[in-house]
């Protein structure tokens, strides 16, 4: 098999845009020292494209590996005498695998692109030879051998995988001097089920572990190639299942005691982790213990009725609250907290933008990374929001754009893209960001273990971020970080230093979340909004309808038909009649709820009664929709295809605890 091809160019395309949360891109421009180009490092390597490097090794007489972020080389040159080009990335990356991919056929390469960037919708396809979808453990053998008998096909749907075939990542493939931290996955896949998120569908709902010799093989490989910096676990959901995570942790400490170095680490979780059980206390003190230095969480929201919404129920377990969860994280780990943050949800209204900034503030995060809801593909949202007819366009996936892909509930889009700015303005000025630095510098353990850079290296860092842009500001900080330090440890202490490095470190950050901001600013302002796009979905569904187009002239009367319905917005709802009679039953479905004192806790038979009610609302109210067809269909639709959709029960409760909480608020002022 060795040596079958010549060579193999695996590539890590261009980030499409530097204005994303995670690029880092002011921050790492004051890093120090710069990577082997003389350019800035990067946050974090392909983990991806690692692992097919060490599993493509053994079919070609050369493999090489491009990350085209930290590599400014031309590509064409490097393409030269390629058999294959493999390209992977998100879709974050999509205008970059498009040129590279154009570049690497136009050499006469044949092209595998892979990664999550790839869906059945991708642009890609009329490019690339074969596309991966998903894990591609599971089918890349059969891609090589149709490569080898010329019978590949053009698209392979992955799937998830045993652990032990997770491809095994190999660090030499790269120069991991042009990085400032290393990533490592231990687990994939999560168990919980919100509704936003497309992790479950594209590595599932189960919690597969990477074996234990496979993660002691990377970081004796990491130890051995002189890496002491942070390792990220890019786990899905590092405690889906705690039992394993304990296990986990217990390993890693072992490893850590072997290799004689517990490198610093971060991860994903959820607030579960807070939980008041054994089980949970007992992994927050290993998380302390492995050297955990800091972690990212899905909060989303302080709205309640917004986590409700979304299932997001792993928030709302518990006497304590989400701050005071977050608090205990961190005087229980030791560790920092990183937070994401998602606004637009249905329950959300503008009212709700002071509560989000305000419920910010009041933490000790500084970084939190706020998104716009977007719905993304194979998401339970996608799958409502479409029947809804609210969705309006696919979403870039990066979501930190400022962009909303589907038509808010209460406010329009033009109000949710104000919002978004509002809220990044709100916790990015100045003093709210550095009084949350000042709460998590008297939190964060000043004992966790990091070695590797030298005091010139940091001495530059500093030197650059004090004489920068943002220099004014982060000498007013300064001595209020020296304060807390000073209190808190003896200042010739490693301790103290330690704390004062974490507060430079979270002045470059600011620069970067600072300038992202006015970015997005001025993007506002230039963006055109069509006047359906200064409408909520609430008031849009109130709007005189202007017109009723028949698409097929012989389907008149059936409820079938195909009819497009618009608004005086200008928005137009397509669909069957029937489907379009449900997007409006919405409108009605209120105040239904309302005035029969409908309880969350409804039954089948109850739920499909209520639907049944708000579409003949319709039907009444809206009679220019429904034409001269016969309305007795609408009970047998309701019962045989509607109530038969996954989860219809649970999102109609969702809908009504919504209903009632709003209501709630009403009465409560
Ligand atoms: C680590 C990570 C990052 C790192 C990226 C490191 C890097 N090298 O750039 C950081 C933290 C920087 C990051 C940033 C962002 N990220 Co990110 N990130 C992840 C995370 C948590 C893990 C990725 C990973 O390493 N997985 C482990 C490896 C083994 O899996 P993999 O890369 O998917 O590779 C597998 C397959 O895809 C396939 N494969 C991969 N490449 C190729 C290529 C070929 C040819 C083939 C055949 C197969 C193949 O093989 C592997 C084994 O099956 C994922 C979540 C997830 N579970 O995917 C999100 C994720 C990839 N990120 C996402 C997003 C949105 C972002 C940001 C845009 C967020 C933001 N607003 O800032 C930024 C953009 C980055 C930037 N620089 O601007 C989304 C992408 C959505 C999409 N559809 O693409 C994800 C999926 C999270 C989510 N659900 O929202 N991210
Ligand atoms: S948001 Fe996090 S917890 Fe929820 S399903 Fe996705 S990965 Fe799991």
């Amino acid at each position: 098999m060795k040596g079958h091809w010549r060579k193999a160019v695996l590539v890590y395309p261009k980030f499409d845009t530097a204005d994303t949360f995670w690029s880092y891109e002011s921050s790492l421009k004051m890093y120090s020292p710069s990577n082997e180009f003389g350019l800035p490092k990067r946050l974090l390597p392909p983990l991806g494209l690692l692992g097919l490097y060490r599993y493509l090794k053994p079919y070609y007489d050369a493999v090489v590996l491009i990350d085209r972020n930290v590599d400014p080389r031309a590509l064409a040159e490097q393409l030269h005498g390629g058999d294959h080009v493999y390209l992977g990335g998100m879709a974050a990356q999509e205008k970059g695998l498009l040129a590279d991919a154009t570049l690497a056929k136009k050499q006469g390469c044949v092209v595998i692109v892979g990664g999550t960037a790839i869906s059945k919708q991708s642009p890609l396809k009329g490019i690339a030879d074969h596309l991966i979808e998903n894990e591609a453990e599971a089918v890349i053998g059969e891609l090589l051998a149709g490569l080898r008998d010329g019978r590949a096909k053009s698209y392979y749907q992955g799937s998830p995988v045993e652990p032990e075939n997770f491809f095994k990542p190999d660090y030499s493939a790269l120069n991991l001097d042009n990085y400032v931290h290393m990533a490592m996955q231990i687990s994939r896949g999560c168990p919980e089920k919100c509704e936003f998120c497309d992790i479950p569908a594209r590595f599932g709902k189960s919690f597969r572990v990477t074996p234990l010799q496979d993660t002691e093989a990377s970081f004796k490989q990491l130890a051995e190639l002189g890496w002491t910096g942070p390792v990220f676990i890019v786990d899905d959901n590092f405690i889906g299942n705690p039992r394993r995570a304990l296990e986990t942790l217990k390993n890693l400490y072992a490893m850590g005691e072997s290799i004689g170095v517990h490198l610093p680490k971060y991860t994903e979780l959820t607030l579960r982790i807070a939980d008041q059980t054994p089980i949970m206390a007992e992994l927050r003190s290993w998380f302390r213990k492995t050297n955990f230095t800091t972690s990212f969480y899905g909060v989303e929201t302080p709205n309640k009725a917004a986590l409700e919404e979304t299932d997001k129920q792993q928030n709302l377990r518990g006497d304590l609250t989400i701050t005071q969860k977050l608090r205990l994280i961190s005087e229980q780990t030791g560790s920092g907290v990183l937070m994401g943050m998602i606004f637009g949800f249905d329950s959300d209204s503008d009212e709700t933008v002071d509560e989000f900034i305000t419920f910010i503030n009041e933490t000790h995060v500084p970084i939190v990374m706020v998104g716009l809801l977007n719905a993304l593909p194979e998401t339970k949202l996608m799958a409502r929001l479409l029947k809804d007819g609210r969705l309006i366009q696919s979403s870039s996936c990066n979501n930190s754009d400022g962009v909303i892909n589907f038509i808010p509930m209460t406010f329009s889009i033009q109000q949710a893209e104000t919002n978004y700015l509002r809220i990044l303005r709100g916790i990015y000025e100045p003093e709210a960001y550095f009084q949350r630095v000042m709460a998590h510098l008297e939190l964060f353990t000043s004992d966790y273990v990091h070695k590797g850079r030298s005091r010139l290296e940091n001495g530059v860092t500093v030197v650059k971020i004090l004489t920068g842009q943002h220099r004014r500001v982060f000498w007013r900080y300064l001595p209020v970080a020296h304060q807390i330090a000073r209190k808190r440890q003896a200042s010739d202490s490693a301790s103290y230093a330690r704390l004062i490095a974490e507060f430079f470190s979270l002045c470059a950050q600011y620069s970067h979340f600072s300038i992202q901001t006015e970015n997005l600013a001025k993007q506002l302002e230039q963006r055109h909004y069509e006047s359906w796009q200064q409408f909520s979905w609430q008031e849009m569904l109130g709007l005189p309808i202007i017109a009723v187009v028949l698409e097929k002239q012989d389907s008149q009367s059936e409820l079938s038909a195909q009819i497009t319905v618009e608004l005086a917005s200008g928005y137009k709802v397509s669909g069957t009649r029937i489907d379009v009679l449900r997007v409006f039953s919405m409108f009605y479905l209120e105040s239904i709820v309302i005035d029969n004192k409908i309880e969350p806790s409804l039954t089948l038979p109850e739920a499909i009664d209520l639907e049944i009610k708000a579409v003949l609302q319709v039907a009444d109210n809206r009679s220019e929709i429904v034409g001269d067809s016969d309305l007795s269909a609408v009970a047998t639709r309701v019962r045989e295809v509607w109530a038969k959709e996954p989860g219809y029960l649970q999102q109609l409760r969702r809908i009504i605890k919504g209903i009632q909480e709003k209501v709630g608020e009403f009465t409560d002022h």
